[in-house]
C-alpha cells in the first residue's frame, strides 16, 4: 500500500491517514539524542514505545483529556487526529535532573517543592532553546487562553501519571509534552494533547535502586535502552514477554478492539466541554501537518 509520508522527523514518520483529518503515526527504532548529534538504531524501541504511549494515551483520555490518540493499527503505527502542532514543547518537572541540573548547577535527584514548567521553542534549528511564557504570547506561539489550558492539562497529566508510575514502583522524573489544536464542525478550538509519552520523553527511575529506565540510557551510555523500556512496559503491564511478536501482539489488539469503548461521540461531547472557544482569525484546521 503506498502512502504520502507528511513528515519525517528523529523518531516517528507521519503518514496520511486513511480518512480526512486523520494522520498515521509511525514509531521508528531510531534513537537520536542532542538534537540528533548522536544516533543508534535499536531494535524493538518503536514497538515499545508504541505500545507504552498508546497505554498512557488510553489512560488519559479514560480520565476526560482529550488526545490526539484514535487507535493502535498495528506495532508501531497509531492512527491519530490530525492537529496544527503548537510550537511549544512543556517540560514538567518533579525532580531536579538533566539540563535543568546542568543549567543551574543542581544536583541530580533533588525532590522539587511544586511541579515545576518550563516551556522551550519546538525548533531543530535553533536547538529547541528555553523560553517563557511572554515569548510564546509576544510570538504568538499559543494564545493566553490555549497556555492556561496546556499547564493545566500538564499539571493534571503529570499528577495521573505520577501515580500511575508509583504503582508501578517507577519515579516520574520529568516529561516533555507537546499540544496540538483542532476545531470541530461548529468552529471550536480544542487543545489537544499530541506527539507521544513514552521513555523517549520521560525520565523514569526506579524507587528502590534509583536506575535510570529511560533515553538517558542511550544519552549517557548507562546500558541497553531497550531493556529499559522493556522494563517499563513490563512493569505497567502492556508488554508480556512474546508481545513483540506479531501474532501475539494482534491477537491481543483484537481482543482489545472487541471490548466495548466509549462512542466517539461521547468522547466529542467530553473534549467539547474542557474545550477552548475558536478566537478569532486564527488559523483553520489541519492546514499544517502535524509535526514530530
Ligand atoms: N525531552 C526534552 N526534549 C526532548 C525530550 N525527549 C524530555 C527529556 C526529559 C525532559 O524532556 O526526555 O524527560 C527534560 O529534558 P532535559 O534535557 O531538558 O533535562
Ligand atoms: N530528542 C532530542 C534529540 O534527538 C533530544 C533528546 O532527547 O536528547 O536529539
Amino acid at each position: 500500500m503506498s502512502r504520502r509520508k507528511l513528515y519525517e522527523g528523529k523518531g516517528k514518520i507521519l503518514y496520511e491517514g486513511p480518512d480526512p483529518g486523520t494522520i498515521i503515526q509511525h514509531f521508528k527504532d531510531d534513537a537520536t539524542a542532542f538534537n540528533g548529534k548522536k544516533h543508534a538504531v535499536i531494535q524493538g524501541k518503536g514497538v515499545l514505545n508504541n505500545r507504552i504511549s498508546e497505554f498512557i494515551f488510553v489512560c488519559l483520555e479514560e480520565i476526560g483529556i482529550p488526545t490526539h490518540f484514535i487507535k493502535t493499527l498495528n506495532m508501531r503505527e497509531q492512527l491519530v487526529k490530525a492537529c496544527e502542532i503548537i510550537p511549544v514543547e512543556m517540560v514538567i518537572r518533579n525532580v531536579t535532573a538533566g539540563s535543568m541540573s546542568e543549567r543551574f548547577g543542581v544536583e541530580e535527584g533533588m525532590l522539587l517543592p511544586r511541579p515545576l514548567i518550563e516551556f522551550y521553542l519546538k525548533s531543530d534549528k535553533l536547538n529547541d532553546p528555553m523560553i517563557t511564557e511572554e515569548h510564546v504570547l509576544s510570538f504568538d506561539w499559543a494564545l493566553v487562553e490555549e497556555l492556561d489550558e496546556m499547564k493545566r492539562v500538564a499539571l493534571r497529566v503529570n499528577d495521573f501519571l505520577s501515580g500511575l508510575f508509583l504503582a508501578a514502583g517507577i519515579k516520574l522524573v520529568d516529561m516533555k509534552l507537546e499540544f496540538g489544536r483542532v476545531y470541530d464542525e461548529e468552529g471550536n478550538l480544542y487543545i489537544l494533547l499530541a506527539d507521544e509519552i513514552s521513555p523517549d520523553c520521560c525520565r523514569l527511575w526506579d524507587i528502590e535502586t534509583g536506575e535510570k529506565l529511560d533515553k538517558d540510557r542511550f544519552r549517557r551510555d548507562l546500558g541497553s535502552l531497550e531493556e529499559g523500556y522493556r522494563e517499563v512496559a513490563r512493569r505497567l503491564g502492556v508488554l508480556e514477554d512474546n508481545v513483540t511478536e506479531e501474532s501475539a501482539f494482534l491477537k491481543k489488539l483484537e481482543e482489545r478492539r472487541n471490548q466495548p469503548t466509549a462512542p466517539q461521540s461521547e468522547k466529542a461531547e467530553a473534549a467539547k466541554k474542557k474545550g477552548v472557544k475558536k478566537p478569532a482569525g486564527k488559523a483553520s484546521p489541519g492546514k499544517k501537518p502535524e509535526k514530530e
